[in-house]
């Protein structure tokens, strides 16, 4: 039939799946042999490293984002599939030392240990691999005792760690770790939840590394469904199944840059998320806004001078009052009616006064309510179904100016001091320090078109177009989010640039980067027909010359090209 979007059960209810078996979510091709080989070697390996083997493994993919870039943390919905490639994560409680121990199938990451209390402190400036499991250590515990779950004293954690999503690649290696690790930890617990509640703590839970995740990874790591991929909304969490039209493969390729987003952080990624805060706020103090919507801004504070009117108005009736009694007193303070309005101009001030505390705090109200371009977007559209009024998001792209903004000139729009805006927030703060200028207007025009691409792209998914107009469609979305990528958020790089095209130039239908790009991979939309060709054409002119210059190896290069299909989400086995 016709019916595309698939109305399965609401997945985002149930719990994380348990399985005593691999078919369940390997299949039964080459992918279970590969996974079987990984278990036994990851349970041989536990033996001989701590004594006994694991209680309890747990495994989450990594995933390729189709659509919509930079937008989670702005409250936008998008539209990522797993990819085969997980972190599969053996556990079990060790009550003799109060230790977590976690070692790595791969002797690049050497063991980390760190004391079994949940209330450590994640050293950031000291990177370490075994941060990514204490991130969901702390958080599992923070979450387990929010739901009233008797966590007893602490006990150590015997722990190995075999992952496969490729790292600083988009992919999101960081999600698949975080949330295998918090989903072993609650199993070795022997404790399950709802796989949004999942979703939301694992999202939180990566906070703690310091990048200002927006939880779309963790999300769709959770939640994924073999055979889609899956459009994620956020606020509250919720996944819904979108069947790829037939005939069309994603073909995934490393640009072999490494983003390490741990360590750039301030000027890359936490750097848009806070241009993003500064584009919502400085929106609702524009013109436009406190014309429109004085329920959050009032007008009287608008135009000249707006920032400070409050303070204006509540300096101007004392100042006003004091002279009022002054006149009536030396008019005619004896008289009836001299006394009466003396009463009367004294309410009327002190109305003012009450007036002008209650602006200032509106004012307040409105930076610390309005976090988000998709919170000034739902102002708009409430402000648009009671007015009927031209689309505002419009207006907050016209209003927000061209030019990159001081932070001298936000503060004068704001009438807030950014540090102030900031400060229970080290990561922001660091992003202030490290930044020149901000470019408002960019980062805005981009966050909102993706916005609307992604549904665009679930429209076209589910309309009556044929497959190949379908595909088309898709793929021509993906080269504008590209565009946007690239020019308005300015988080390509040249290698990415150089990829893209060449995916172009080599009949796919659309490219993109992938994930937060500065590095990492690019995704392109292929006819499945021409799968085979289209790899060897990236092979030959893309890897080859980075081959011939030993960046790689070529028998490497199957990790840094390949096709996907949706795969699935996060378990847990009992064997
Ligand atoms: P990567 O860097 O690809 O794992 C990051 C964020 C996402 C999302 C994308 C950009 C984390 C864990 N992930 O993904 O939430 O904002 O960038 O769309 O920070
Ligand atoms: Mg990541």
């Amino acid at each position: 039939s016709n019916q595309i979007i698939s109305e399965m059960a609401k997945h985002e209810e149930t719990p994380i799946p348990s399985f005593s078996s691999l078919e369940a979510v390997y299949g039964d091709g080459s992918q279970l042999e590969e996974a079987k080989l990984r278990f036994d070697h990851l349970n041989s390996k536990f033996l001989q490293v701590f004594g006994h083997p694991p209680d309890v493994f747990a495994r989450s993919p990594g995933r390729v984002n189709l659509i919509g870039e930079h937008i989670d943390y702005e409250g936008y919905s998008v539209l990522p599939m797993a990819i085969r490639q997980d972190t599969i994560i053996a556990i079990r409680k060790n009550h003799a030392q109060k230790v977590l121990r976690i070692a790595n199938v791969n002797d690049k990451y050497t063991e980390c240990t760190y004391p079994a209390d949940p209330n450590q402190a994640i050293d950031l400036k000291n990177h370490k691999w075994g941060h990514y499991f204490i991130c969901g250590y702390k958080g599992f515990y923070e979450f387990a005792k929010s739901k009233g779950v008797d966590m007893g004293d602490a006990v150590g954690l015997d722990v190995i760690v075999d992952g496969t999503v490729p790292t600083g690649s988009g992919l999101s290696s960081s999600a698949a770790f975080v949330c295998s690790a918090t989903i072993a930890i609650m199993a070795a617990f022997d404790v399950n939840f709802p796989k949004k509640e999942i979703a939301q703590l694992t999202c939180e839970c990566e906070r703690h590394i310091g990048t200002q995740s927006g939880g779309m990874d963790q999300a769709i790591s959770v939640m994924a469904k073999t055979g889609f991929a899956e459009l994620i909304d956020f606020n509250p969490i919720r996944a819904t199944d979108v069947q790829l039209p037939a005939g069309g493969t994603f073909v995934i390729a490393h640009s072999l840059a490494e983003s390490q987003k741990a360590v750039t952080a301030a000027t890359n990624y936490n750097n848009r998320v806070v241009e993003c805060r500064l584009a919502s706020v400085s929106a609702i103090f524009t013109d436009w806004f406190c014309f429109h919507i004085p329920k959050y801004v009032p007008t009287l504070s608008c135009g000249e001078g707006k920032q400070s009117s409050a303070l204006h108005l509540l300096l101007g009736a004392l100042i006003g009052t004091a002279l009022q009694v002054t006149n009536a007193y030396l008019l005619n303070f004896s008289s009836i009616g001299g006394i009466v309005m003396l009463i009367l101009l004294i309410l009327e001030y002190l109305f003012q006064i009450v007036l002008g505390i209650k602006l200032g705090m509106k004012q307040q109200d409105a930076i610390s309510n309005v976090k988000t371009l998709s919170d000034v977007e739902g102002l708009c559209v409430s402000f648009a179904n009671s007015h009927g009024s031209s689309d505002p998001v419009i207006a907050v792209k016209e209003l927000l100016k061209d030019e990159p903004y001081t932070t001298e000139e936000i503060e004068a729009i704001t009438g807030e001091s950014l540090q102030s805006i900031f400060e229970n927030s080290p990561s922001s703060l660091d992003v202030l320090k490290a930044a020149e200028h901000f470019k408002l207007h960019h980062r805005a025009a981009h966050v909102y078109s993706e916005a609307k691409r992604v549904h665009a792209f679930k429209d076209a998914v589910s309309s009556d177009l044929s497959d190949e107009d379908k595909l088309k469609k898709l793929g021509e979305l993906m080269n504008e989010s590209h565009y946007s990528c690239s020019v308005l958020y300015e988080c390509s790089c040249p290698e990415l640039e150089e990829l893209v095209k060449i995916c172009r130039d080599n009949d796919a239908l659309g490219a993109r980067l992938t994930g937060a790009g500065w590095g990492g991979c690019a995704v392109a939309l292929v006819k499945e027909a021409t799968v085979p060709l289209f790899i060897l054409n990236l092979k030959e002119k893309f890897y080859q010359s980075r081959i011939d210059k030993g960046v790689i190896s070529k028998n490497d290069l199957g990790l840094y090209v390949f096709a996907s299909k949706p795969s699935s989400g996060a378990a847990i086995f009992k064997f």
